[in-house]
C-alpha cells in the first residue's frame, strides 16, 4: 500500500521534508487545486495564476524525477474543493498506508489537517517544515523568558547559527546592522535596471486563460504576469538581482520613485514563499557577492537580515501569537477600509501609485506596504481585520503567516507592541523626504491643515490624539506629545477638525471586494 504525500501550493521544493527520504516506487505524491484556498479571501488574479502554474511546473518536475505524482486541477470533475476532502479522497482511492505530509504554513490549514486525523482511518504524519532556518519550538523557545522580543537579538541568534557575514562569534567588519547607511532618498537621481520578467510559455498562459474566466471577480490585472514559476527562472531572477540590483539595495532600500514599481528590491519574495528558491542560498549568495568585492556590506547585510532576521521571525511571531493575532485590535480601530484601495481612485498620489503598482503588478515594495498604504490605515483608524483581508488579498507573496504579523503588528500595532516598539506613524514629511511623489500631487505636503493639506499630516496628530492613552507613556513617542502640548489651542483644533473633515470624505469599500 502507498504512501500519500500530499505538496501543498506553496510547498514547491524538491528537498521537502516529506519527499526526502520516501519511496518513490511506494508513494503517490498528491497535488490539489482546490476552490476552498483559491475563494477563502478573493486572492489577486495574478496571485492565482503564479500559485497554479508554479504548481503545475512542479508537478511535471516530480514526474520527469520518476515520482508518481497525481494533480487535481480546479475543474476536474469529482474536484471535493478542500484539502481535507481530496486527501480522504485520494486514500481511499490508492488504498494509501499512511498520509505524510509537511506542516502547512498557515494556521487555517493546520486546524484542517488535525481535524482529518480522528477520522481518517490510515496515520497522519506531519513533519516540520526544514525550509526555515527557525523551527517553530525553538522560536517558542526564544520567545519563552523573555521580556520583550526584539528582530534585532534574534537577527543576531540567527547569524551566529548561519555563520553568515561572521568572524569567528564577531559580526564581519565590527556591525551587526548597516542601516544606518541604508535611507538615501530617491532625489540624487537613479535609473535602476528592469527586474528579469518571465513571458508565460503555454502551461502558464493555460492557466491565466483560466483565472481570466473563473475568477473575473477578483481584484486585479493579468496583463503584465511575468514571475518566475519554476525554479529554474527563480534562480536567474536571483542571479540578475545579486549582480544588477543587489549594490545598490541598501542605499535606496527605502526609497519610492512615481513608476518604479521594483527599484532595487531583489523581488523574490514569491519565489522563496513557493518554495522555489531556498533563503539560505540567496543569503549565501549575497554574501558571495560581498566576499568577492561584488556588493557593499551595506546592501549585504541589509538583505541577509531581511531573510534571516525579518521573514524567519515574522513567521515565529506568527506561531507564536496565533489564533489571538488575527483578532488583534488594540487601538480599537473601528472605520472600514475606504474604497480607493480597491479602485486607486484617490487624489494622493503616493496612495494611488501604490495601489496601481498592486493591481498591475500583484506587488508593492516594502516601504510602499508599510508608510504608504499601511500607515495610512494605522492613522485613519481602520479596522485591522479589513487591512489584513486586504493585504492577503492583493499580494502574490501573500500567505497568512508572513502577512498577518506584517499588517496586524507592525503595520497597525494591533498587538500593542509585541512586534514593534512604536507604531509606524508618519505626516506627509517622511513620505516627502522618501519619495519623489508629493512635487506632483495635487495636495500640498508642506500644508498642515485645511484646503489641500496634504491628508497624512491631520490625520498623524489626530491618531495621536486619539490613542494618547495607550501610547503616552512608551518613552520613544513621549515627545511627540510634548510638541503636541506645545501647540496653542487654535492650531490644535485646526488639526483635528481637518482630519474629521479628511476622515469624513472617505468612501467605505463596497462589499465584496475580498470575500463573498
Ligand atoms: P526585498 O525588499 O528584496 O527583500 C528581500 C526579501 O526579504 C524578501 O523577498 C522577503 O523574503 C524578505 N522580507 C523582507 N521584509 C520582510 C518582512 N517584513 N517579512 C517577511 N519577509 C521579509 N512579505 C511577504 O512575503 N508576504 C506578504 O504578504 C507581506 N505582506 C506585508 C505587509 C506589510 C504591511 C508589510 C509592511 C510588509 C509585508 N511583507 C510581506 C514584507 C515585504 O514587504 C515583502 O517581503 C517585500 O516587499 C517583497 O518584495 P521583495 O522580494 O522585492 O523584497
Ligand atoms: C494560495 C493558494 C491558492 C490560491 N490556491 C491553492 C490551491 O489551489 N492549491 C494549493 O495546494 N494551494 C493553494 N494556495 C496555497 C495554499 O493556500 C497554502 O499552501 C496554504 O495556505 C498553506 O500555507
Ligand atoms: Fe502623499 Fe501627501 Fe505627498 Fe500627496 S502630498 S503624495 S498625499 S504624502
Amino acid at each position: 500500500r502507498p504512501v500519500l504525500i500530499p505538496v501543498l501550493g506553496d510547498q514547491l521544493t524538491h528537498s521537502l521534508a516529506s519527499l526526502e527520504g520516501a519511496d518513490k516506487d511506494n508513494a503517490v505524491v498528491l497535488m490539489m487545486e482546490v476552490w476552498d484556498e483559491t475563494t477563502y479571501v478573493k486572492h489577486h488574479k495574478a496571485k492565482i495564476a503564479l500559485i497554479l502554474s508554479a504548481m503545475r511546473h512542479f508537478a511535471g518536475e516530480l514526474r520527469d524525477k520518476g515520482w508518481t505524482v497525481e494533480y487535481i486541477a480546479l475543474e476536474d470533475e469529482g474536484n471535493t474543493g478542500s484539502f481535507t476532502g481530496e486527501i480522504a479522497r485520494a486514500v481511499d482511492r490508492h488504498d494509501a498506508s499512511k498520509v505524510r505530509i509537511v506542516e502547512p504554513g498557515e494556521w487555517r490549514v493546520q486546524k484542517a489537517l488535525q481535524g482529518l486525523k480522528g477520522p481518517l482511518d490510515v496515520p497522519l504524519e506531519i513533519l516540520p517544515d526544514d525550509r526555515f532556518l527557525c523551527s517553530i519550538p525553538e522560536f517558542i523557545g526564544w520567545a519563552q523568558g523573555r521580556r520583550t522580543l526584539r528582530m534585532e537579538n534574534f537577527y543576531r541568534e540567527m547569524r551566529a547559527k548561519t555563520g553568515l557575514l561572521m568572524d569567528g562569534d564577531e559580526p564581519v567588519e565590527g556591525k551587526w546592522n548597516f542601516d544606518h547607511d541604508n535611507r538615501a532618498s530617491p532625489d540624487d537621481g537613479i535609473d535602476p535596471p528592469p527586474a528579469p520578467k518571465f513571458a508565460p510559455d503555454d502551461t502558464t498562459r493555460d492557466v491565466i486563460d483560466m483565472v481570466a474566466r473563473r475568477f473575473d471577480s477578483h481584484f486585479g490585472s493579468l496583463d503584465r504576469f511575468g514571475w518566475p514559476v519554476t525554479a529554474k527562472q527563480a534562480e536567474k531572477a536571483l542571479d540578475a538581482f545579486i549582480t544588477e540590483r543587489l549594490p545598490d539595495f541598501g542605499t535606496y532600500q527605502d526609497a519610492m520613485v512615481t513608476g518604479e514599481d521594483d527599484l532595487y528590491h531583489s523581488l523574490l519574495s514569491t519565489s522563496i514563499n513557493l518554495g522555489l528558491l531556498d533563503p539560505l542560498e540567496c543569503c549565501r549568495r549575497a554574501e558571495k557577492a560581498w566576499k568577492d568585492g561584488k556588493a557593499p556590506i551595506n546592501a549585504v547585510e541589509g538583505f541577509i537580515r531581511q531573510i534571516i532576521g525579518w521573514r524567519e521571525y515574522i513567521r515565529g511571531m506568527y506561531w507564536l501569537e496565533m489564533p489571538e493575532l488575527a483578532e488583534a485590535n488594540a487601538l480599537d480601530a473601528s472605520r472600514p477600509l475606504p474604497e480607493f484601495y480597491w479602485t486607486g481612485e484617490t487624489d494622493m498620489l503616493c496612495m494611488a501609485e501604490a495601489v496601481r503598482s498592486t493591481r498591475d503588478n500583484a506587488h508593492a515594495h516594502h516601504i510602499q506596504r508599510l508608510m504608504v498604504l499601511g500607515n495610512f490605515a494605522l492613522i485613519a483608524g481602520v479596522r485591522p481585520q479589513d487591512v489584513e483581508d486586504w493585504f492577503l488579498v492583493v499580494y502574490a507573496d501573500a500567505y497568512e503567516w508572513v502577512e498577518l504579523p506584517n499588517v496586524a503588528a507592525m503595520a497597525l500595532w494591533a498587538d500593542k507592541g509585541r512586534l514593534a516598539t512604536k507604531p509606524y506613524a508618519a505626516s506627509g514629511n517622511y513620505i516627502n523626504k522618501m519619495s519623489d511623489y508629493c512635487g506632483k500631487c495635487s495636495y500640498s505636503v508642506s500644508k498642515k491643515t485645511g484646503e489641500g493639506a496634504c491628508p497624512f499630516n491631520p490625520l498623524y496628530w489626530d491618531f495621536m490624539v486619539r490613542n494618547r492613552k495607550l501610547l503616552e507613556s512608551n518613552n520613544r513617542v513621549a515627545r511627540v506629545y510634548a510638541t503636541w502640548d506645545r501647540m496653542d489651542d487654535d492650531r490644535q483644533r485646526e488639526y483635528l477638525e481637518s482630519a474629521k473633515g479628511v476622515l469624513d470624505g472617505l468612501e467605505p469599500a463596497r462589499k465584496g471586494w475580498a470575500r463573498d
